[in-house]
């Protein structure tokens, strides 16, 4: 592999907020420690046996003095807290306009879906200055996607959608690797993140062999699934209609709402017993074992495709 740039890189605003966190944190853990360190070589000289030091000890309590070793750290530790739960929180918190990429692993190998249709395994390319969010499955074990360079890494835990986003800002190829230790060839499972600016994405995604969009996949899947039997516009089957779903909330019988996201439609197509949408019989079968995690994620955005009035929402 060509110069993968080193662990050290900084690859986004955030990679470079998590650096400054750390640094200020060592700073301050070393500006509390040293003064106790030094006390203790300074007292242990002033005082050591044989020497003629004052050993009256007399009672000499200085209250604000005491108390201020312990309030100062407090607040200084404080700060640290309040800091680290915003870039924290700022994780959970995606733009709307993200591109959405699809992650699937699998022992051992990471396979990547692009919106449109692009795919690749162990190489993951992505446009400098936007905004990309990952929503990342398991076919197997417990995985975990760590991109050093931006800081970031995520478990991938079989049964779930994980997610995480970022905004890469510095063109390149950095690392990628898997950071849960996930059978003897754990330590293979990785390859190569490459930034690129938004122009060679665009050229690149051109270049790409593309079978069909995901949500065009999906739509097959629908059909030769028998979904469209059950949901299509012209089934008897009393089913509920999916244009329009995504984001919207749904009652559930026996009280209760949710809202369709990513991870509601996953469990309504693998789980469907879970979580019945209410006025409806419990008739559909689940589809567990049936369909591959990357046929689950092409339903998904098939699905997520079929906003009331779309061209895409008569397809079926
Ligand atoms: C035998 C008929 C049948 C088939 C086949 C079927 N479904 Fe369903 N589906 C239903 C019924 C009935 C419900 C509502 C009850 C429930 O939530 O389980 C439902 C619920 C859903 C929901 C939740 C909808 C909501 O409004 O909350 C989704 C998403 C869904 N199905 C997707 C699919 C997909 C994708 C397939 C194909 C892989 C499929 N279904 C196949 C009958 C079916
Ligand atoms: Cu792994």
């Amino acid at each position: 592999m060509e110069n993968l740039a080193g662990w050290a890189s900084e690859a986004s605003a955030h990679a470079a907020s998590v650096d400054r966190l750390m640094l200020a944190f060592t700073l301050m853990m070393v500006a509390l420690s040293v003064p106790v360190f030094v006390l203790m070589a300074v007292f242990a000289v002033k005082y050591r046996r044989g020497r003629t030091a004052n050993r009256a000890h007399p009672v000499n309590r200085n209250v604000w003095l005491e108390v201020s070793w312990a309030i100062v750290p407090f607040l200084l530790t404080v700060v640290f807290f309040v800091w680290a739960t915003k870039l924290f929180a700022d994780l959970y918190d995606p733009p709307a306009d993200a591109i959405a990429i699809d992650v699937v692993a699998k022992q051992w190998m990471w396979k990547f879906q692009h919106p449109g249709g692009q795919r690749e395994i162990n190489e993951l390319h992505v446009p400098a200055g936007e905004p990309v969010k990952l929503t990342m499955a398991s076919e197997d074990v417990i995985h975990s996607l760590y991109i050093p360079a931006l800081r970031l890494k995520q478990d991938v835990v079989p049964g779930r959608y994980t997610s995480m986003w970022f905004t890469a800002d510095r063109p390149g190829t950095y690392k990628l690797t898997c950071a849960e230790f996930c059978g003897v060839d754990h330590s293979v499972m990785g390859g190569s993140f490459i930034v690129m600016t938004p122009a060679a994405y665009e050229r690149w995604l051109g270049q790409s062999q593309v079978d069909d969009t995901l949500a065009a996949a999906g739509a097959v899947l629908f059909r030769e699934r028998g979904c469209s039997g059950c949901h299509g516009p012209g089934a008897t089957v009393h089913a509920p209609p999916l244009t329009g779903l995504y984001g919207r909330p749904v009652p559930l019988e026996g009280g209760g709402v949710v809202t369709a996201d990513d991870q509601y439609i996953r469990d309504s197509i693998l789980l469907p017993q879970s979580q019945i949408a209410a006025g409806y019989p419990h008739i559909m079968p689940t589809f567990q074992n049936v369909l591959s995690e990357e046929e689950v994620l092409q339903l998904v955005a098939y699905i997520k495709s079929l906003r009331s009035g779309s061209p895409e929402g008569m397809r079926q």
